[in-house]
């Protein structure tokens, strides 16, 4: 992984001074007089909830993290295989991790390797066991063959020389205990291993009480710094190992064996309701996976690195009257009030939401009514003998560049103009095919195109406007637009030489949108987006309140 070189210097724990290497990090928990604790961990997620959590440093078990990959902790997975693991977990955090480095992967050239190898990655430190390879779980069996102990000093002194930081860690394990062969053995072993240069000795047990833990540690009498792993007594109390002068607890495996339990818990329960309603509550939420693995960063970096795309204008066109009796005597349509928001507001506000803010509203009718912060305003002010295509002129001034085109009355949901704006094509607009058996007899707006809407979900190929107007024979209305279009910086220059040519001709004083984008049919594709539902324009007071049902 690409920043794994520096991980390996960068600061663990930063106190005063210069940073601490994680190394440095490590060998200070471990040969501090206080008693210190490593939580397992065994992938990168983990890894983050160990830090999360406050712990100062990880056990990378050999269990855990086999059991995590399906496998058996029997060496079943290979040394590099384990190592790609530890790089995950370090790339994750900045926390020292002491991986559990079972029998040493072999003889003392494969430690001398596994150890270069460690330090490479900025694995703070490995505990090697004085078993033999391939080797079992300590709780599986009992007398499980030890290894030699002259042979086991040679696989710990080459480690120690393998090293390539001087804080570097190793940790050796004693088996005596688990494997029966009593305390007399254990003390004899572990003295070995000291004098061979290892840092600390693990001192092992699987008895429910803590006894020979005790025992072994009054007659060890701080050689060297203790470590322990209390699965099996777990339920000694915390301050006995701390009175007893022992160095580091491990807990070390008790994410795996917790996710274990949830896991389990989720798929059952999933299965049996064939629904995600019991579980929606009790699991993480997909936003704290984002929060967990770093999304933030990624969008600060975006920021930084990729080149700023320049941000889309709007034209709303919010000349008309309307016909809404009272509620349109003193003010546009677009200015009427939907549950204490007027249209224009709603609508200029689902612009911004997805990163539209340079606006430019067209008014005409009661323009002094039409206000709203941050807004362009341009004035169509023969707004009662001209149409939508003089409206849209009004505003050629800021057709440039990529640019959305709105009716001042109508409301949308979010997607379907996120849909438009990632659309590849250079004019683009939005068709509702919901009521086309049925049009309303006011529409005019009414689309036909080369393809019909298929409802099929794998049907993406690319549909085109043929013609729009209220004109269209029934069989033929593929459906409605829904007043929402969106040219590129090269479908705004087609919409800026059409509206030149319908002014050519004598057609733009009268002409509407949809003559506008017919004519531009004609000469580029204009591609059609369908959708069922999720917008509205309100052209009746019967629309005005399905629309403040709407929001
Ligand atoms: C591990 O976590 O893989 C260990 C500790 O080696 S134990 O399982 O207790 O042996
Ligand atoms: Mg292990």
């Amino acid at each position: 992984m690409s920043n794994a070189g520096s991980s390996a210097t960068r600061a663990g724990t930063s106190r005063s001074g210069p940073p601490e290497t994680r190394f440095t990090a490590l060998r200070r928990e471990i040969t501090s007089p206080s008693l210190s604790f490593l939580m397992e961990a065994h992938d990168g997620l983990s890894a983050k909830i160990v830090e999360e959590a406050g712990f100062r440093g990880i056990w990378a078990s050999g269990l855990t993290t086999s059991a995590a990959l399906g496998l058996r902790d029997s060496n079943e997975a290979s040394w590099t295989q384990v190592l790609d693991v530890l790089e995950y977990m370090a790339d994750a955090t900045t926390l020292p991790i002491l991986v559990d480095g079972d029998t040493g992967h072999g003889n003392f050239n494969n430690v001398r390797r596994f150890v270069r190898k460690l330090c490479q990655r900025g694995i703070a430190g490995v505990c090697i066991e004085d078993k033999l390879f391939p080797k079992t779980n300590s709780f599986i069996g009992d007398a499980q063959p030890l290894a030699d102990i002259d042979e086991f000093c040679g696989r710990i002194k080459a480690g120690k020389d393998s090293q390539t930081d001087d804080d570097f860690v190793l940790v050796a394990r004693v088996e005596a205990l688990i494997s029966g062969r009593g305390m007399e053995e254990a003390l004899h072993r572990a003295e070995a291993y000291h004098r061979a240069g290892a840092d600390a000795i693990l001192i092992h047990s699987k008895k429910s009480d803590a006894d020979e833990i005790f025992t072994f540690a009054e007659r060890w009498g701080n050689r060297a710094p203790l470590v322990i792993v209390p699965t099996m007594y777990y339920a000694t109390p915390t301050d006995l190992f701390r009175q007893a002068g022992i160095s580091t607890i491990i807990w070390a495996n008790h994410l795996l064996r917790s996710s274990m339990a949830a896991m389990r818990e989720t798929a059952a329960r999933i299965h049996e309701d064939e629904s995600l309603v019991r579980v929606e509550g009790s699991v993480a939420t997909v936003k704290d996976i984002f929060r967990l693995v770093g999304n933030a960063e990624l969008e600060d970096a975006e920021r930084r690195y990729l080149p700023a795309r320049p941000a889309a204008g709007a034209v709303v066109l919010a000349a008309s009257g309307g016909e809404l009796g009272g509620l349109t005597l003193d003010q546009p349509k677009c200015m009427v009030d939907i549950r204490g928001q007027s249209l224009l507001q709603r609508l200029v506000g689902t612009l911004r939401e997805s990163g539209v803010r340079d606006v430019t509203v067209v008014r005409g009718y009661r323009k002094e009514a039409v206000s709203l912060q941050g807004i362009r305003m341009l004035d169509n002010d023969r707004h009662a003998e001209t149409g939508e295509a003089w409206s849209l002129a009004c505003a050629r001034e800021v057709i440039r560049g990529e640019t959305i085109v709105a009716y001042g009355d109508v409301l949308f949901r979010r997607y379907i103009l996120h849909s438009l704006l990632t659309s590849s094509a250079d004019i683009v607009v939005a068709v509702d095919t919901l009521g086309v058996s049925h049009p309303h007899p006011g529409k005019r707006d009414l689309v036909t195109a080369d393809h019909g809407f298929s409802g099929d979900y794998l049907d993406d190929q690319p549909v085109h406007l043929r013609r729009m107007a209220s004109d269209i024979a029934p069989r033929e209305i593929a459906g409605e637009w829904m007043g929402l279009a969106r040219f590129s910086a090269r479908g705004a220059e087609w919409l800026q030489e059409e509206i030149a040519a319908m002014e050519a001709e004598g057609l733009l004083e009268h002409g509407d949108m949809p003559l506008l984008l017919t004519r531009l049919a004609a000469k580029h594709p204009v591609r059609v987006k369908y959708f069922t539902g999720h917008w509205l324009d309100v052209d009746t007071l019967t629309d005005l309140a399905e629309a403040r049902n709407f929001t």
